[in-house]
């Protein structure tokens, strides 16, 4: 997998709204309505970080959820963590 540039980037933000690039990596803070939504979340986007072989460091605090992506085998933001962000949207749209 290979970083992806600041152009590249900022060309896969444009259609991840919500998203940042900070400190290397994407990055997103969800709110959701309640405790029991953020661990539906958990579920259901550890399940796919899981199956991608790719995970999220993550933390969450009550109904919150902070995000943040990138591959460390290659030192910066591929393909892979814009993927899983946009799968993190299509759950996040359903419990949000
Ligand atoms: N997740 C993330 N976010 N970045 C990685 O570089 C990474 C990973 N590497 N999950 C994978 C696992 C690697 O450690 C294993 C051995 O495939």
């Amino acid at each position: 997998m290979q970083k992806l540039s600041p152009a590249q980037i900022a060309e896969a933000l444009a259609s991840l709204p919500g998203w940042t690039f900070e400190d290397g990596c994407l990055c997103r803070r969800y709110q959701f309505p309640s405790f029991t939504h953020a661990m539906a979340f958990f579920a259901g986007a550890g399940t796919v970080a899981e199956r991608m072989d790719h995970h999220p460091d993550w933390s969450n605090v009550y109904n919150r959820v902070t995000v943040r992506l990138s591959t460390h085998d290659a030192g910066g933001v591929t393909q892979l963590d814009v993927d899983l962000a946009s799968r993190m949207e299509q759950l996040a749209a359903r419990l949000l």
